[in-house]
C-alpha cells in the first residue's frame, strides 16, 4: 500500500500528534469487531449487551457475553498495530493516544498513555455500592457473580451506552484535539459519541486529519485522507517512514 508523501511530511514535521483507536485496531490480533459481518453485535443489539437496562433485564446474557469476550481478550497478543503506536509515543514530546477499546492491547504493547474512554475489561466492581470486586465473574451453572458486600450484581468496569464517559479522560482527549497538528483515526466506524466526535474537533480547526481503515466510514468526508488498510500493515510502514523522511 502507497502512503501519500503529504501524510508523511505532515507526521515528520508536526510537534503535537493525537490518535483515537477502535476495535479495528484489534482484530488482527483475534477480537472480533462490533460492526463487521461477523461482529460481536451480529446476533444482540449493542443496546441489550452494553447498556444498564440490558444488563439490569438480562445480567446472566450480559456476563455470557463478556466472560467469553474476557476469555478471547486473555489469549489475544498486541499485534504490529499496537507496537507501532507504542513506537511513535516515543517519537513526539506531544502524544496523546485515546482508545475506544477495553482489551488494554496498547497497554500490553508498550504504549504509556493510554485514555481509556470506554473503560476496561479488566476490572470489576459492584453495580450498587461500587465496591471493586476482585473474585472469578465466569461461575457454573449461569451463576452471575454478585458482590461480598451487599449482594448487588457485579458489573465490568466498561462504560455502557447511556453512562458518561471518565470525564479526565475524555477531557484530556479533547483539549489534545484542540491542539494537535496531525490525528490519527485508526479502526474506528465513527459511530459512538462523544469518542467519534474528536477527530471531528480536530478536523473542524483544520488540523491534519488521517482515517486509517480498509473501509471509508461515515465520517471520512470530513478527513484531510483515508489510508485503506489493515491498521497492522499501515502503521509500522508508517513509523517507518516517518522516520526515514526525519534523517
Ligand atoms: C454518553 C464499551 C452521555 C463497552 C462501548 C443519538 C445520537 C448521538 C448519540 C447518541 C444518540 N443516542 C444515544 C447517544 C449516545 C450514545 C451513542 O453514541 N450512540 C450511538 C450508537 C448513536 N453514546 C453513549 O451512550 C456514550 N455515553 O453519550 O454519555 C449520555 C448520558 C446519558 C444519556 C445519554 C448520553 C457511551 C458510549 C460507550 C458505549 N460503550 N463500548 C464494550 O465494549 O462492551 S461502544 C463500542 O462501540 C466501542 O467502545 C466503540 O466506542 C463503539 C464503536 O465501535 P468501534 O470501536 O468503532 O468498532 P466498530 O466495529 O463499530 O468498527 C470497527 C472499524 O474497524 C470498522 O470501521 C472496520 O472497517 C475497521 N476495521 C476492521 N478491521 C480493521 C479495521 N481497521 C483497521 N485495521 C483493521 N485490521
Ligand atoms: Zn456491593
Amino acid at each position: 500500500m502507497e502512503i501519500p508523501d503529504i501524510i508523511i511530511d505532515k507526521l515528520a514535521g508536526a510537534e503535537s500528534v493525537a490518535v483515537l483507536t477502535g476495535a479495528g485496531i484489534s482484530a488482527e490480533s483475534g477480537i472480533k469487531t462490533f460492526r463487521d459481518q461477523d461482529g460481536l453485535w451480529a446476533k444482540f443489539s449493542p443496546e441489550e449487551l452494553a447498556s444498564m437496562d440490558g444488563f439490569l433485564a438480562n445480567p446472566k446474557r450480559v456476563w455470557e457475553w463478556y466472560n467469553l469476550r474476557m476469555e478471547v481478550v486473555k489469549n489475544a497478543e498486541p499485534n504490529p498495530g499496537h507496537f507501532a503506536l507504542a513506537e511513535l509515543e516515543k517519537m513526539y514530546s506531544d502524544f496523546s493516544l485515546a482508545t475506544q477499546n477495553i482489551d488494554r492491547l496498547h497497554q500490553r504493547a508498550g504504549s504509556k498513555k493510554v485514555l481509556e474512554l470506554h473503560g476496561n475489561l479488566v476490572e470489576n466492581f459492584c453495580n450498587k455500592c461500587h465496591a471493586p470486586f476482585h473474585g472469578e465473574t465466569a461461575l457454573p451453572n449461569g451463576q452471575v457473580p454478585l458482590c461480598p458486600e451487599c449482594g448487588g450484581n457485579i458489573r465490568p468496569a466498561v462504560v455502557w451506552f447511556g453512562e458518561n464517559l471518565p470525564a479526565e479522560a475524555l477531557l484530556e482527549a479533547e483539549t489534545i484535539a484542540r491542539r494537535c497538528d496531525v490525528y490519527l483515526t485508526i479502526g474506528t466506524s465513527g459511530a459512538v459519541y462523544p469518542a467519534a466526535g474528536l477527530p471531528l474537533i480536530a478536523a473542524r480547526r483544520k488540523a491534519f486529519v488521517v482515517e486509517i481503515n480498509p473501509k471509508e466510514t461515515e465520517v471520512t468526508p470530513y478527513f484531510s485522507a483515508h489510508i485503506s488498510g489493515a491498521s497492522g500493515v499501515v502503521l509500522p510502514e508508517l513509523v517507518k517512514k516517518i522516520k526515514q523522511a526525519r534523517k
